[in-house]
């Protein structure tokens, strides 16, 4: 059952066609949806990706509520889903794509070396986006991309920055580091407690400081933090 999922949920990225969710069927469970998780990256590992980093999901109050849970999920991040900053997506590559403005850190010795602004690429593997929670943590927490803007040293109190995710130069969603677990910093510490181990060199994207909005052909995304300075893709057709 674990694998037979994790190939549905691969297949559908590969092919770029949303699957049905597994239904109440599968007797899909969180336990099992990490194991259909792990198969799912292994997968990806077996064709030649390299796992670079980890991602936080649902880290805040406001998607805590619509899922109905208490507890932050988690996913791999590899080398094939890092853009570039300034970087193309091709939309062709994905199903339904949203970008959400986030925070991402570099870990080194098991500590926060950097700090840097984000972009996270999530796209569901289910049609219209629609998922339980065991669901989602199987499809690697719509993992999909990710853009890092220029790493810096964390300065201090980066708990309340200002959040701006500007599509072709309008504002799209305004927030702040504080939807971030109530401090983005606290993403090391649940990290650790989720996935157990932290590579050096590893990126932690910390979470979502607003809502995602659906990617649309030719917009051009910028998000800027506060303190933290921009980063930014293109999306074309
Ligand atoms: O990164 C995230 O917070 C996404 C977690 C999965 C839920 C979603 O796809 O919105
Ligand atoms: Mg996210």
């Amino acid at each position: 059952m674990i694998d037979d999922l994790a190939k549905r949920l691969d297949e559908a990225a590969l092919s770029r066609t949303a699957v049905a969710q597994f239904g109440a069927d599968a007797g899909l469970d969180v336990p099992n949806a990490y194991a259909v998780q792990a198969a799912l990256v292994a997968r990806r590992r077996a064709r030649g990706e390299t796992v670079t980093g980890i991602k936080l999901g649902l880290t805040s109050r406001a998607k805590m509520v619509q899922m109905g849970v208490d507890e932050v999920i988690w996913g791999w991040l590899t080398d094939a889903m890092c853009v570039p900053d300034g970087g193309t997506v091709r939309l062709s590559e994905h199903i339904h794509p949203k970008v959400e403005p986030e925070v991402a850190f570099l870990v080194e010795g098991g500590a926060i070396a950097a700090v840097a602004p984000a972009i996270e690429l999530i796209d569901s593997r289910y049609v219209d986006f629609r998922f339980t929670l065991p669901e989602v943590i199987a499809d690697n927490t719509s993992a999909s991309g990710f853009v890092v803007g220029p790493w810096r040293r964390v300065p201090d109190g980066i708990d309340n920055l200002g959040v701006l995710l500007e599509i072709d130069g309008r504002v799209a969603q305004v927030g702040s580091t504080a939807a971030i677990l109530g401090d983005p910093r606290r993403a090391l510490p649940q990290a650790v407690r989720l996935a157990g181990e932290l590579r050096d060199g590893w990126v932690l994207l910390a979470g979502a400081a607003a809502a995602a909005v659906p990617l649309t052909p030719g917009a051009h995304v910028r998000v800027t933090v506060e303190q933290l300075g921009t980063a930014s893709l293109r999306a074309a057709a």
